[in-house]
C-alpha cells in the first residue's frame, strides 16, 4: 500500500480546516507582497481553526525567528515557516499503539455522543482486516438502543459481540466478556462504555470499576484506555480529555467526525498540550471511514 492510500481517508477529511485556514492565510498575502503585520495576522487564522491561544503564538515566534534573516521574503517562504513549525510541535515521539500481541484489551471513553460506539465497531473491522480475531463488549447498558446499535455493527463487520441485559451492570459485562476473550483464540478485545449516566461522578465512578474489573479478569492493565472525541467540539474536548485524565490513565485519543469540521486545529492541541498521541480519525460513518493518524500527511494537508 502507498504512503498516500493509506492515509487517502485523513487527507479527504483535512479538507474543510484546510480551505478555510488557507483561503485566510492567502487573503493576508492577497497583494502578493509582505506588509510588516502580516504574519501576525496568520495567527487570527491559526486560533479561528480552533489551535488555542497559547500554541497559536508559540508557533507564530517560531515562524519569526525562521525567517527574521531572509531579506527577500516570499508568502511561499513563509507558509514554508508555517509548515515547519506545525511539523514540529506534532512530532513528538510516542511508542506503537499496543495492538500488536497476543491477547490485547482497548477500553473506548469519552461522553455522550462524541462517536464512541461507531468507533469500536469501525475499529473492530480495522483489526479484523488486518488479521486479527476481534471480539467485542457491550459495556453501554444505560442507553436502551446502545445494545442493539452495537451488535448491529457486530454483524455488519462479522466481529462478536458480548452484551448483557439492559441496566445489568456493566462491570459485569466486562468480566464476561473477558471470560470469552480468555479462552478462545481471540487477540483483541474492544470494550464499549456509556457516555452518559445521571452525572459525570456516576459516569467516572462506573469507568473505573470497569477497568478494575478487566485488571482482576484478565490478570492485566489494559493495554490502551482510548478517549474518543468529537472534531466539532474544538477547545472544549481538551477539557473532556482532562476530567477523563484526572480518574484514569488515558493512553491515546481518537478524534471523530473530522470530515464535517474546520477545526482540525485541535489535533496540535491534543498532542501538544496534552502531551497524548493521537492514534486514530473518525472520517465518516460507514465501517471504512477510519484512518491511523499521520503527524506528516497532517502537516501536509493542514496547510
Ligand atoms: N461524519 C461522521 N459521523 C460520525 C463519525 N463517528 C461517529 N459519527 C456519528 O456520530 C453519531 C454518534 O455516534 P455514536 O457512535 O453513537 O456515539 P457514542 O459516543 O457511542 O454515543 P453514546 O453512546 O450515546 O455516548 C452517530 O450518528 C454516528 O454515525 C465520524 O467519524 N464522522
Ligand atoms: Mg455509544
Amino acid at each position: 500500500m502507498k504512503m498516500f492510500e493509506k492515509f487517502k481517508n485523513l487527507a479527504e477529511s483535512l479538507k474543510k480546516t484546510k480551505l478555510e485556514l488557507s483561503g485566510k492565510i492567502n487573503s493576508i498575502f492577497g497583494s502578493g507582497k509582505i506588509e510588516s503585520g502580516d504574519i501576525d495576522k496568520i495567527e487570527e487564522a491559526l486560533i479561528l481553526s480552533d489551535i488555542s491561544y497559547q500554541t497559536a503564538s508559540e508557533i507564530i515566534e517560531g515562524v519569526k525567528k525562521r525567517v527574521l534573516k531572509i531579506k527577500d521574503l516570499t508568502p511561499y517562504i513563509i507558509k514554508q515557516a508555517l509548515k515547519e513549525e506545525v511539523s514540529s510541535k506534532i512530532s513528538i515521539e510516542f511508542p506503537e499503539i499496543k495492538a500488536g500481541g497476543e491477547k490485547n484489551i482497548f477500553i473506548i471513553v469519552g461522553v455522550n455522543g462524541v462517536g464512541k460506539t461507531t468507533t469500536v465497531g469501525k475499529l473492530g473491522k480495522y483489526y479484523a482486516d488486518r488479521g486479527k480475531k476481534v471480539i467485542i463488549a457491550a459495556c453501554d447498558t444505560f442507553r436502551a438502543a446502545g445494545k442493539e446499535q452495537i451488535e448491529l455493527w457486530g454483524r455488519r463487520t462479522g466481529i462478536e459481540v458480548v452484551s448483557g441485559k439492559e441496566n445489568q451492570d456493566p462491570a459485569s459485562v466486562a468480566h464476561d466478556a473477558v471470560q470469552r476473550f480468555k479462552e478462545k483464540d481471540y487477540n483483541l478485545l474492544l470494550i464499549d462504555t456509556a457516555g452518559r449516566l445521571h452525572n459525570k461522578k456516576h459516569l467516572m465512578e462506573e469507568l473505573s470499576k470497569i477497568k478494575r474489573v478487566i485488571s482482576k479478569s484478565s490478570g492485566n492493565e489494559p493495554d490502551e484506555v482510548l478517549i474518543v472525541i468529537d472534531a466539532g467540539l474544538g477547545q472544549n474536548s481538551l477539557v473532556q480529555v482532562e476530567q477523563f485524565k484526572a480518574i484514569m490513565d488515558i493512553t491515546g485519543v481518537i478524534i471523530t467526525k473530522l470530515d464535517g469540521s474546520a477545526k482540525g486545529g485541535i489535533i496540535i492541541d491534543i498532542i501538544r498540550k496534552l502531551n497524548l498521541p493521537v492514534r486514530f480519525i473518525g472520517t465518516g460513518e460507514s465501517p471504512d471511514k477510519i484512518s491511523e493518524f499521520s503527524p506528516e500527511i497532517f502537516t501536509d494537508n493542514l496547510l
